[in-house]
Order: C-alpha cells, then sequence, then structure tokens
C-alpha cells in the first residue's frame, strides 16, 4: 500500500510512524509512507497557504491552489484522496478495513478552521472524522488513520489471526472479552477457573458470554 500525507507540520509525523507494526510494515515494503509539506506547494514569497473566510468570521482557512497543485501532483487514477475534518464521515474499523482494500490513499490534513469548499467539492473522494471534538491540525487524524490501515495488512501483524477475533471486527459485533496471562494468581485475584479447564467449547462460550455483557453494559449502541 501507498500512503501520501498533505501537512503543514510533516515534523508531527517523526515518532509515532518509525516504531513497532507500522516499523515493520514500512521496512517489509508492505507499506510506502511520504510526508508531504503544504508549504512546498505555496511560491508566493511569504509561502501563503491560508487566508481569511470571505464573508467575516474567525479565524482563517486553507487556500485552494496549494492544495490543488499537491494532489494533482500526487494523485494517480487508483488514487483516494481524503480530507480529514470534524465534519467527515466517521473513521471505525469498518472504514479501517475498507480503505486496506485500496492501493493508495493521499490523505489531507486540515488545520486553522479548515478548507476551502472548492477542495472538498473536487478534489475529495472522501472525507474522515476520527471522532466528535476539533483538535489544532489534522496530523494526528492522519496518524491514527495510517495506524488503524496499516495493522490490516496482510503480513503487518505477527499473527494475522489477531486481527481478527478483536474488537469491532467482522466475528465480534462488540467488544473484545477479558483477557488474563500468568500468573493464574496475582495478589489474590484469581484467572476464571473456565480458563484453564482446556475446554475449548466451554471457553468459546464464556469468552462470548462476556463480550456480549460488556457490550451491553459499555457499548449498547454496537449491538
Ligand atoms: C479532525 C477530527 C479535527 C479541525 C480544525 C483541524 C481540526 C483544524 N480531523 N477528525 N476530529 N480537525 O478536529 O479529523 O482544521
Amino acid at each position: 500500500m501507498k500512503i501520501d500525507v498533505l501537512t503543514l507540520f510533516p515534523a508531527m509525523f517523526a515518532g509515532p510512524l518509525d516504531e513497532s507494526i507500522v516499523k515493520r510494515a514500512r521496512k517489509a515494503g508492505l507499506l510506502d509512507l511520504q510526508i508531504h509539506n503544504l508549504r512546498d506547494c505555496a511560491h508566493d514569497r511569504h509561502k501563503t497557504v491560508d487566508d481569511r473566510p470571505f464573508g467575516g468570521g474567525p479565524g482563517m482557512l486553507l487556500k485552494p491552489e496549494p492544495i490543488f497543485e499537491a494532489v494533482e501532483k500526487l494523485a494517480r487514477d487508483n488514487t483516494r484522496v481524503i480530507l480529514l475534518s470534524p465534519s467527515g464521515r466517521p473513521f471505525n474499523q469498518a472504514v479501517a478495513r475498507e480503505l486496506a482494500q485500496v492501493e493508495h490513499l493521499l490523505l489531507v490534513s486540515g488545520h486553522y478552521e479548515g478548507f476551502d469548499e472548492r477542495v472538498r467539492e473536487q478534489l475529495a473522494d472522501d472525507e474522515l472524522s476520527i471522532g466528535d471534538y476539533v483538535l489544532t491540525n489534522g496530523a494526528l487524524p492522519a496518524m491514527v488513520i495510517i495506524d488503524a490501515v496499516t495493522r490490516l495488512l496482510p503480513g503487518a501483524l505477527g499473527d494475522d489471526d489477531s486481527a481478527r477475533e478483536e474488537s469491532f471486527s467482522p466475528g465480534m459485533a462488540g467488544l473484545e472479552y477479558p483477557q488474563y496471562t500468568r500468573p493464574a494468581e496475582f495478589r489474590g485475584m484469581k484467572v476464571p477457573e473456565v480458563l484453564q479447564s482446556g475446554n475449548h467449547a466451554e471457553i468459546a462460550r464464556w469468552r462470548a458470554e462476556q463480550a456480549r455483557l460488556r457490550t451491553k453494559e459499555r457499548r449498547p449502541d454496537l449491538l
């Protein structure tokens, strides 16, 4: 998979995507990730990328010209251009699975009060929000999406199974069941007997029931 990111804060991407599973996926050639500074597509003396909103109002907006130039330079026929903003459709595990099938993603990170509407009308194939809150810019949303999608790439996770049986995965319509590892007793707290029984049918029943209870309790909206 190829992912290009357009941002005003390329330095924010150093770190989170250079560790663990994403780092390994990049090294293994499963992911080709390139970060591009939007300001490189502003050619006036001050490299201007923002301006005041027509009709007045607070704050500044991202100008169309630098974004059009960058997208037209980076996008191919198989590219899905995705704007990141609070007014996008909710990003979730199902969307992550969908994006993991796409050959080339071009993520356009917002800043200031957002984008000139012509960017949305003319360039965006999709618009995603990572949650109903307002961030200082779209860099973190881009990293969240890259992380969630990369771990779904075949071969990215040590054991691909772990992506199959987890919260929000197709087989599990909700939250995950409780899990335990050694020691079997810690400060008087015992691991449920059923999990040490070796009775896999019984263990599967217990886990399904626990997942249902936890989902009903915490996220009935998922049921
Ligand atoms: C956001 C979100 C988000 C809004 C103003 C950047 C900020 C600034 N992006 N999901 N929530 N973006 O808060 O994706 O433009």
